[in-house]
């Protein structure tokens, strides 16, 4: 166990305010207008569905509709306003409200990510030449986060597949590591010790290569916010959030099962698969209902399907292996 775990403190579920309460309409409104709303967005070739109103908020980043099964591209999503204001990004803060108010110091350009490991063809990539890879293709996909709560984000990106395809992993490589961002002079957080910086997640290959498992540029039609981890992050929809590792800097192949920031912080609490599953409960609060981000203090808490609703795509992966043990 690490130094960390004694001084642990995640918030629970009653501590957690929605955005809508603590952030009002107008403040946002007129961060937007900041930002610089009305951009050149005119002549873009939009997704289909177009439920999904780019926002104008950063540059425009369409994809189109996703034929990956699963990817629920008729889902409806959480507002803009939600999904880029309540944000788990520990390394400006461990308050929802404050990355979005603080991650403008993340210089996200010029950006280099280094793939490392059991490759045949190790390479450090700039964002342009991993825009390049594979079309991107916009998903919406329900985001679970750890403490019970739910977003439905139409993230824009690819399957990480196609990055992996193109560096050759090795044989010997079982395991993929996301180590992400930790630069004192961007990120005001990285000054607590409430988790080993730099921030550390990791997949089995097999979940890795999943074709829903998305290496993610943008969310709804745009670049991504810098508070949900731009220039790039990954997207594992079947699992708890803090799997989702944000702005990340190198992708490591692995012979043996990376430990994660999580694991070090709370082994008991937090373990590699973090699968979402409603019938293991986290040590401190219960996980089969979730609270909908976007409908208001009152909204209804909905009951959390096994795998975050994706057991059809990815049950397949974890057949004969005790799920709370694996937890
Ligand atoms: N680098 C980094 N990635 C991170 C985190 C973080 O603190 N740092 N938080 C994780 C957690 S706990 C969650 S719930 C999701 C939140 O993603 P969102 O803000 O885009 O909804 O990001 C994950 N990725
Ligand atoms: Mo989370």
């Amino acid at each position: 166990m690490s130094r960390h775990s004694q001084r642990f403190d995640h918030p629970v579920p009653s501590e957690i305010t929605p955005p809508d309460v603590y952030l009002n309409r107008r403040q946002w409104m007129q961060g937007a207008a900041l930002t610089g709303l009305g951009g050149a967005l005119g002549g873009l070739a939009l997704p289909a569905h177009a439920m999904v109103t780019p926002p104008g908020v950063n540059k425009p980043l369409p994809g189109a509709d996703s034929k990956v099964p699963g990817a629920r591209v008729d889902a409806k999503p959480t507002p803009y306003k939600d999904v880029s204001t309540y944000n788990n990004y520990y390394e400006f803060s461990t308050d929802k409200s404050q990355p979005a108010r603080l991650a403008g110091t993340l210089k996200t350009e010029p950006w280099t990510v280094s793939i490392e490991g059991l490759v045949k063809k190790p390479m450090k990539m700039g964002i342009d030449e991993l825009l390049k890879l594979a079309p991107m293709e916009e998903r919406i996909y329900r985001l679970r986060c750890v403490e019970a709560w739910s977003m439905v984000v139409p993230w824009v990106g690819y399957s990480l597949s196609s990055l992996i395809d193109h560096v050759q992993p090795l044989g010997s490589a079982k395991y993929i590591e996301f180590v992400t961002l930790a630069d004192k002079a961007q990120m005001p957080g990285l000054s607590s010790g409430v988790l080993e910086w730099p921030y550390r997640e990791g997949l089995r290959m097999d979940e890795a290569r999943h074709p829903l498992t998305l290496l993610t540029f943008g969310l709804y039609g745009e670049v991504l916010p810098k508070q949900n981890g731009a220039p790039l992050r990954v997207i594992v929809p079947w699992k708890y959030g803090f799997k989702s590792a944000k702005s990340l800097v190198a992708i490591r192949f692995l012979e043996a099962m990376p430990t994660s920031s999580w694991m070090r912080s709370a082994p008991s609490e937090y373990g590699f698969y973090a699968n979402v599953n409603p019938q293991v409960d986290h040590p401190r609060w219960s996980q089969s209902s979730e609270r909908p981000i976007g409908g208001g203090l009152f909204a209804k808490r909905q009951a959390t399907q096994m795998f975050n609703g994706y057991g059809p795509q990815v049950a397949s992966l974890y057949a004969g292996m005790d799920l709370r043990h694996y937890f």
